[in-house]
């Protein structure tokens, strides 16, 4: 009986040594029911012990015990040997190739429009401004009571501002902006702010015209503050737009908010000033419009024009970006044509 245990165990472990090559993951299963299992082969020759007498028994069941845990540690350490195998062969079924060349993705790019926006913002945090921002839907007293517009400003007709009630507009510039900021800051000096956003007027579109639009506007606030500060800001902001040797004049003009008002014009970029069709012969052209703060606005956004001056400018993106970029429809800027955008992308060829 002792010599069949032995027999057997070594069969055992002969057969699961064979299978290791074979690569069946079914097989090992099938080894342990043959030898292992309820009506394997240990079980039957457990069920001979009966036949033993008193003094067999505890030596037979000994060897038994022995063989089985023999066994059951053989199948254990095959079994995860065999994990182990198919883990490999599945990772290795499932790799990268890191070899293969990358696949460029489709990039958005950034819209003309705020890539100005971004730089003329740049610029002027460079200088020491910050950023303000308000509603586009905005009180009549913003946008026009506090900026010093007659109650029978042509700006405040029906043709030019599109009104919501009696006393709420689109605003048609982003001055009410800077009314708000002054009625925040009062009466506290420096003020040094930009006010980037979009605008609205009753226009009818056309090459140049957009009924709603895009400005920077821009207000300083000081003790001392002169029109040679206005000129040295408006000078050094065209020439980190345009570059070092850009040269700038300032115009006489008319706005209700600024006294006295200019028209900021730099030589024409593209012809260098000896006169084309851009400039029309004129070799200038005019980027924004610009003043001194009228006593009157300083006033009515509660400080007193008698301890402080300001200077401030406004500009349309559109026509900056327009003179940049060489586009000659402003309409070309809402289309959202991939022919226009992907000039902008860094990848077009
Ligand atoms: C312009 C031209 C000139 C302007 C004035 C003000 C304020 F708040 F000081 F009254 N904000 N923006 C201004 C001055 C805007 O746009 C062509």
């Amino acid at each position: 009986m002792i010599e069949q245990l032995q027999a057997l165990r070594t069969r055992a472990l002969a057969r699961l040594e064979a299978l290791e090559t074979s690569g069946d993951p079914g097989a090992l299963e099938a080894w342990r029911v043959e030898f292992l299992g309820k009506k394997g082969e240990l079980s039957s020759a457990l069920r001979l012990m009966g036949s033993l007498s008193a003094e067999e028994r505890p030596v037979v069941g000994q060897v038994v015990n022995e063989v089985r845990e023999e066994l059951e540690s053989a199948f254990a350490q095959h079994k995860a040997q065999a994990e182990a195998q198919a883990l490999r062969a599945r990772e290795a079924g499932d790799a990268v190739d890191v070899t293969l060349p990358g696949r460029t993705p489709f990039l958005g790019a950034e819209h003309p429009l705020q890539k100005v926006i971004r730089r003329i913002e740049d610029i002027f945090l460079g200088l020491g401004f910050a950023i303000e921002e308000g509603p586009e839907v905005e009180l009549d007293y913003y946008n026009f009571e506090l900026m010093n517009f007659p109650k029978d400003h042509p700006a405040r007709d029906m043709q030019d501002t599109f009104f919501v009630t009696e006393d709420l507009v689109l605003r048609t510039h982003t001055s009410p902006v800077q009314a708000r900021t002054m009625e925040k800051m009062q009466p506290q000096v420096p003020v040094r702010i930009i006010a980037p956003g979009k605008t609205y007027r009753r226009d009818d579109d056309d090459a140049t015209h957009s009924h709603a639009f895009a400005q920077v506007e821009g207000l300083v606030i000081d003790r001392g503050v002169r029109m040679s500060d206005l000129k040295g800001t408006l000078l050094t902001f065209a020439r980190q737009l345009y570059g070092a040797d850009q040269e700038v004049r300032l115009r006489p003009s008319f706005f209700p908010f600024t006294e006295p008002s200019a028209e900021l014009d730099v030589r024409c970029i593209y012809c260098g000033g000896a006169g084309c069709a851009t400039c029309k012969q004129t070799g200038w052209i005019e980027i924004l419009g610009c003043g001194m703060v009228h006593p009157r606005v300083l006033e009515l956004g509660g400080y007193d024009p008698h301890e402080v001056s300001g200077f401030a400018f406004g500009m349309g993106v559109e026509r900056v970006a327009m003179l940049l970029y060489g586009v000659t429809d402003i309409r070309q800027f809402y289309l959202n044509d991939l022919r226009l955008l992907e000039q902008f992308s860094g990848l077009a060829h």
